[in-house]
């Protein structure tokens, strides 16, 4: 049976890989400096130079780098190797501005991959199990990384890619999968699509790695229960390398950060103060074995709290929390900041699932909020199911959590649009005004 726990890596000392990261990140603002020609003028207007930094005590003396940066150097960006060492390319979506184009050398890749591999392993994968990968695939890196991964392994890897929800479920049932891969809100919707074809009790899942998408602890605990598996965290962007930068093991108690390859900050995001252990605040994340697309003092925007604390799986590498929302999705609704997460911590504790919408809009200068949830199968066929009194409780608790009125419809099961991928559940129309 192979398994790829690393532990001479995993379960190294602090000082130990203390020790590593100082000697890899020298090399790596070297390499930085002499080949990326955006971040040598921002060392140089900082007044640092590649000998001021002896060791991981002095990251804080090199400047930020951001999605600004990023984009505003487009395509080539923080490409600091020939084009002729480099063997792909992934991309972000676009969403929210132009793309980020990342580039990786074969070595690259492998690292990924190994992040990937050990990220299967920590959710219990060996080379016995199969490996159902419905990520996307193409620029997207969810399914290239776990697809990557699942080969290092030695698993055997479904390609799927993500919808075709139909033969997802025909794949799973004749190949007998046993891990899932794939966003939280999908592996949502195939636990429905699971329940309405009648086949969970001949299916072999047994895990899920979920990620790429925020989720909360209710949404773990609605898909542990309905699809009877265990559901682990993944992490990961596509600017440093894609999933598997961190993951989570057995216990489920936070992710494991890849401190061999990438080191983590979390800074005030007003200041860019670093914050100690168990404070909220920006992920600040430092490539330092990436080759063909290394960043330094990336910031992800994605809020979270780090700590150091022993792990009972006896990895030693730092863990970060689920991730509690981004800076850049946080709304400010009649003056009052909400995030999305605390509306779907209140509808799934009130027994809906994650099939909800939250329309912000403006008119006469008034701000308004409006939450669209679905009423599950059960409820729709409850004959005693209240749905003004549903809402009115809705309606109260959400005003307990964020301080603000909402409306809220409860709305007949499968009306809003489900995702394949990462999935949409807010629509801020006071944007469409700024345009
Ligand atoms: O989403 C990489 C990925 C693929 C991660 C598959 C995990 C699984 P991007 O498309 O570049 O890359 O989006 C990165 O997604 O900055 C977070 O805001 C969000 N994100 C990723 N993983 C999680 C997670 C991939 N586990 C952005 N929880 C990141 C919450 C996540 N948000």
């Amino acid at each position: 049976m192979s398994n790829y726990f690393q532990p001479e890596i995993e379960t190294m000392p602090r000082e130990q890989i203390e020790a590593d990261q100082s000697a890899k990140l020298v090399k790596q603002v070297k390499h930085v400096y002499e080949n990326v020609a955006f971040y040598r003028k921002k060392m140089d207007e900082a007044g640092v130079k590649p000998e001021d930094i002896k060791g991981i005590e002095d990251l804080s003396k090199l400047p930020f780098v951001t999605k600004d940066d990023l984009r505003d150097n487009y395509p080539y960006s923080a490409l600091a190797v020939p084009m002729s060492d480099v063997v792909r390319i992934q991309s972000t979506s676009g969403t929210t501005g132009r793309r980020v184009i990342a580039y990786y050398t074969q070595d690259d890749i492998d690292i990924w991959d190994t992040c990937c591999a050990r990220a299967i392993v920590a959710a219990g994968g060996t080379n016995e199990d199969v490996v159902h990968v419905c990520y996307g695939y193409g620029l997207f890196t969810g399914g290239p990384g776990l697809n990557g991964g699942s080969h290092m392994l030695g698993s055997l890897t479904l390609p799927m890619s993500s919808g075709n929800t139909e033969r997802q479920l025909q794949f799973m049932e004749d190949l007998g999968s046993t891990i899932l891969c794939c966003t939280p809100s999908y592996a949502f919707n195939l636990a429905e699509a699971i329940r309405e074809a009648g086949i969970k009790d001949k299916l072999k899942l047994k895990a899920g790695i979920f990620g790429a998408e925020p989720w909360t602890e209710e949404m773990r605990k609605t898909i542990e229960e309905n699809l009877g598996i265990r559901a682990h965290d993944i992490y990961g962007l596509t600017e440093i390398s894609g999933p598997g930068v961190s993951f989570e093991c057995e216990y489920q108690e936070g992710m494991h950060i890849q401190e061999d390859h990438f080191i983590p900050e979390i800074i005030n995001p007003v200041t860019g103060e670093v914050l100690p252990d168990g404070e909220v605040g920006e992920l600040v994340f430092t490539s330092i074995t990436k080759k063909a697309y290394p960043l330094l003092r990336y910031r992800t925007r994605d809020l979270c709290k780090l700590t150091h604390e022993k792990c009972k799986c006896g990895r030693t590498h730092v863990r970060m929390n689920k991730i509690m929302g981004r800076s850049d999705d946080m709304m400010v609704v009649k003056g009052v900041n909400v995030w999305p997460s605390q509306i779907e911590q209140v509808l799934i504790r009130n027994g809906y699932e994650a099939n909800y919408l939250i329309v912000v809009d403006r008119e006469n200068m008034r701000d308004s909020i409006e939450v669209n949830v679905e009423m599950t199968p059960v409820m729709a066929a409850d004959a005693s199911y209240d749905v003004k009194a549903a809402e009115k409780k809705l309606v109260k608790e959400l005003k307990d959590m964020l301080g603000i009125y909402a409306v809220v419809k409860v709305v007949e099961p499968k009306t809003i649009t489900r995702s394949e991928g990462k999935a949409k559940r807010v629509i801020d129309k006071r944007d469409l005004y700024a345009k």
